[in-house]
């Protein structure tokens, strides 16, 4: 007998013969296996003979089943079987938050069974369209009124821990391909569920603690803000310094636009300086096609840092080590994302975080939370820099990290951090790479070349990096000598080297030399070289030099091959 709520519109079948009955009251009885239909208090109760039951795969829309077991034939119990409630998603014990999870999944348009063993709950849940049946998590037979092939996630989450470590116990009985995950109150509870076979375990004072941090944070970032406007806005009619690392990098030029962008928006002017170089076609082109006004105050002996009412440093936090300032500096904001000793770093106001992968993520929160509009120019200024400091997100990216790109991403020209990446090549870059293609020498995969005398060292990296595309060659190095020294730069894609160490082994006596096993680079000094007038004979030492020193390090005989 099934008796269901008029509303009903579901899809209805007789386990006798397997044929579809219309649950409509007039329609219901033409089916050979109904004897009789009526409407008692609202519901529609179709009865079936004695030997057949009814089923429906579907209880939302209000189905009140109350298959009476009596009437069933004990031989056809196995076609019943058959017709087991199918469950994707179980959700074992429904207290708050089983209930909870229940109701976001079946938003999500999920099919879900909850099970619990108190039977009055079981009933409310069914009010409130749930399917849902009674079970205990203690009994082994649990699962049998459900399908198992059709279950793929199961979640326990009953308070109780051992009838937790029972269910996780009889579900992958059932079946090892059920992903169980499982609630545990501590970590102790954590690792029994983990050991009985819990894919996850979540622990629901963690998840709180973690809440409650990330509102912490948002109430500190808040404050944050703040107390940043009320140190630029003491600056009044003066002016602030934004000085940033040695040879700054798009994560500091960028983080130091942010700062400025900031003053202004409470009317303080500012001016951002560095010293050393920008170097890198990348860089260079990020702060020609961005615009960005860096000042060098070596250069600019107009004015000193006298001229200045306050100073920022930015993403650095010692004045004196890496950045322009004298070691005594009086510093008003430190912004950084290194880690420092946090007992000597000495500002007025300071905001170090380490678990940012970047300054300029940073920098994103601070003008999110003070509501400052980000132009198109500071919101690709900005996602560069997260984007090289952190190595496209491969190197200390975190969920900040992330957050911010991901505030940036919309706002950025795509087109113009293309044109970052891919930067032109200058001609003086270019008879760089026509030097190196002439002078190449070859010895089976390896090739070394030379390119004369060396005025943009970046060029030479550029150089090896090309070279090394070159059909059969595995190891490239490129050297060019500069003014007292012999710059060298080597590249490999061949797994046994290790490009590295044999740098070290090379010119590591005479010179510095270091790097990875894929990428390496090295400076031998001229000495008494470096006064020689002829470059031809200089090029020529050098050569030897290079040559003899880089094969006999790599077990490679000169001239063989
Ligand atoms: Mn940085």
């Amino acid at each position: 007998m099934l008796t269901f709520k008029k509303r009903f519109s579901g899809l209805l079948w007789c386990n006798g013969c397997g044929k579809i009955i219309n649950p409509d009251m007039h329609h219901a009885t033409y089916h050979p296996h109904v004897v009789d239909r009526i409407m008692y208090d609202e519901h529609l109760v179709i009865m079936a003979k004695s030997a057949y039951t009814l089923q429906t795969p579907h209880i939302r829309g209000g189905i009140n089943i109350t298959d009476s077991k009596k009437t069933s034939d004990p031989q056809k119990s196995a076609t019943n079987g058959d017709k087991k409630l199918q469950a994707p998603y179980l959700v074992i014990g429904s207290g708050n938050i089983g209930s909870a999870v229940a109701r976001e999944l079946v938003n999500r348009n999920k099919k879900v069974v909850l099970i619990d063993r108190d039977a009055a709950k079981v009933e409310t849940l069914k009010e409130q369209e749930f399917e849902a049946i009674v079970g205990d998590l203690n009994d082994p037979s649990l699962l049998d009124s459900i399908d198992v092939k059709s279950v793929e996630v199961a979640l326990i989450l009953s308070s109780d821990v051992s009838a937790n470590e029972n269910a996780i116990d009889t579900i992958k009985q059932a079946s090892e391909s059920i992903q169980v995950i499982a609630r545990a109150p501590n970590s102790i509870a954590k690792t029994k569920l983990t050991e009985a076979g819990a894919d996850s375990v979540i622990m629901p004072p963690r998840v709180v603690s973690d809440a409650t941090l990330r509102i912490l944070d948002r109430v500190e970032s808040a404050r944050h803000a703040s107390n940043v406007l009320n140190i630029l806005r003491s600056i009044g009619n003066g002016k602030l310094a934004i000085v940033v690392h040695d040879n700054p990098d798009p994560d500091a030029m960028s983080s130091a636009v942010a700062l400025k962008t900031i003053a202004a928006s409470v009317d303080i002017e500012s001016e951002m300086l560095y010293r050393g170089e920008i170097g890198h076609q990348e860089n260079k082109a990020f702060i020609n096609l961005l615009q960005i006004d860096m000042g060098k105050l070596d250069e600019q002996k107009a004015h000193s840092l006298e001229d200045f009412k306050k100073i920022a440093l930015i993403d650095c936090s010692m004045p004196g080590e890496n950045n322009l300032l004298p070691k005594d500096s009086d510093v008003a904001i430190i912004i950084d994302h290194h880690p420092a000793e946090m007992k000597e770093v000495q500002a007025e106001y300071i905001d170090i975080r380490p678990n940012a992968g970047a300054t300029a993520t940073i920098m994103t929160k601070y003008l999110q939370e003070l509501d400052i509009p980000i132009s198109k120019d500071l919101a690709t200024a900005l996602l560069y820099g997260i984007r090289t400091d952190t190595l496209g997100f491969k190197r200390n990216a975190n969920p900040i990290d992330l957050t911010a790109a991901a505030l940036l991403y919309p706002l950025a020209d795509h087109d113009i951090l293309d044109r970052i990446e891919t930067p032109a090549i200058s001609t003086e870059t270019l008879d760089v790479f026509g030097e190196a293609i002439m002078n190449r020498k070859i010895r089976g995969s390896y090739l070394i070349t030379n390119v004369g005398t060396l005025r943009d060292r970046d060029a030479l990296a550029q150089a090896a990096d090309y070279l090394l595309n070159l059909e059969g060659i595995t190891t490239v190095l490129v050297y060019g000598i500069g003014e007292d020294q012999i710059y060298l730069s080597a590249r490999s894609n061949d797994i046994r080297m290790n490009l590295g160490k044999s740098m070290q082994d090379a010119f590591g006596e005479t010179g510095s030399a270091g790097g990875h096993a894929t990428m390496a680079g090295a400076q031998i000094p001229l000495g008494v070289f470096s006064d020689t007038r002829d470059r031809q004979a200089l090029m020529k030492i050098s050569e030897e030099v290079v040559m003899k020193r880089f094969f006999a390090a790599i077990g490679v005989e000169n001239g063989a091959e």
